[in-house]
This record gives C-alpha cells, structure tokens and sequence, in this order.
C-alpha cells in the first residue's frame, strides 16, 4: 500500500471536479485501500480523491471509536436531507484550523461499496457531517467556503506565509 500526498488549501487542484467511476476495477480497489491508508495515518475520519489529486468520486470515511468501520463510498449520492445541525469541522487540506459549519442534520445516501455494489444508508451526528463534507471535496468545495470572505482571506494569507517557510 501507498501513502498518498494530501493537498493544501488555497492549492486550485482542490477545486477540480471528480468525475464518476465507471467500473469498480482492481486498480480501483487499490487505489481505495491506499486512500483509507492515508486517512488512517493523518490521522482522520474521511478523506475524498480531491484531497490526493485524484478526480473521481471516491471517498472514504471511518468515524468509529476503533477505527474498524471503513465505509467506502464510490459515485455516492444524497437522496434526501432533512433538518439543519451546526457543528465544528477540520479539514486535512486545512491543517490545525476547525470552525463551525451548519449543514443538513440527517441524510439518506447511496454509494457504490468497495465490492462495486450499490448502498443505501440514513446517517445523522458526525457521519452525516462527514458524508457532506466529503461529497463537497468531490465538487470542488473546500468547507472554509463557508466562511466568511474576512475569514477565508485570512486563512489563505496564514497558508500562503506557511507554504513559503516550508518551500
Ligand atoms: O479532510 C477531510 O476531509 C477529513 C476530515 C473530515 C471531517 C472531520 C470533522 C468534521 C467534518 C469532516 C478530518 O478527518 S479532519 C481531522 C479530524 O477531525 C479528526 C482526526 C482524528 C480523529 C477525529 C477527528
Ligand atoms: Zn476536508
């Protein structure tokens, strides 16, 4: 297995938008496994294709205590949003920064699973923020987008000044 670099923000790569996959291949697995790699060691509780510079919709997800619950989420799908729930959210392409964003409290989604089967599944608390979250990255939305402009410019001075003491 692979650990895949994650992107930053404000890197535009992160705003590309993922194409749907058309066939649950092999070389789609591994790329699945190795993205559930990466989350793991972040560490995290979801992580989309963006974030690697890949663009398709794939996403991967894990919000268990023991992290033995890795939900794999192919072409997923909100099928119905219900509510409104304002909750505190990190990024890994925004290291070391959380704010709160309101989103929809419970989904109802469908993705295709790592086997290349369709799912359906209700989700509420942090799988419900996670699933929306991730679905963003897939179009192109970083959750900072959420902002307001003063925090958002902010946020891109602060990366911009980081990214050069790095090089
Ligand atoms: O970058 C990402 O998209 C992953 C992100 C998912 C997320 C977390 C919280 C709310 C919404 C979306 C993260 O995993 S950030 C890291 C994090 O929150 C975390 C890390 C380890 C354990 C628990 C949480
Ligand atoms: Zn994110």
């Amino acid at each position: 297995m692979a650990l895949l670099n994650i992107l930053e923000y404000p890197d535009p790569r992160l705003h590309k938008i993922a194409a749907p996959v058309a066939a649950v291949t092999p070389e789609i697995r591994q790329f699945v496994r190795d993205l559930a790699e990466t989350m793991y060691t972040a560490p995290g509780v979801g992580l989309a294709a963006t974030q690697v510079d890949v663009h398709k919709r794939i996403i991967v997800i894990d919000v268990s205590e023991t992290k033995s619950e890795l939900l794999t989420l192919i072409n997923p799908e909100i099928l119905s949003a219900e509510g409104e729930d304002e909750n505190e959210e990190g990024c890994l392409s925004v290291p070391g920064y959380f704010d709160r964003v309101r989103r929809a409290a419970r989904i109802r989604f469908r993705a295709l699973s790592y086997d290349g089967q369709w799912f359906e599944r209700d989700a509420d608390g942090l799988l419900a923020v996670c699933v929306q979250h991730e679905m963003d990255h897939l179009i192109g939305k970083v959750f900072v987008e959420y902002l307001s402009p003063l925090k958002q410019q902010r946020l891109k001075s602060k990366a911009k000044k980081r990214q050069r003491l790095v090089g």
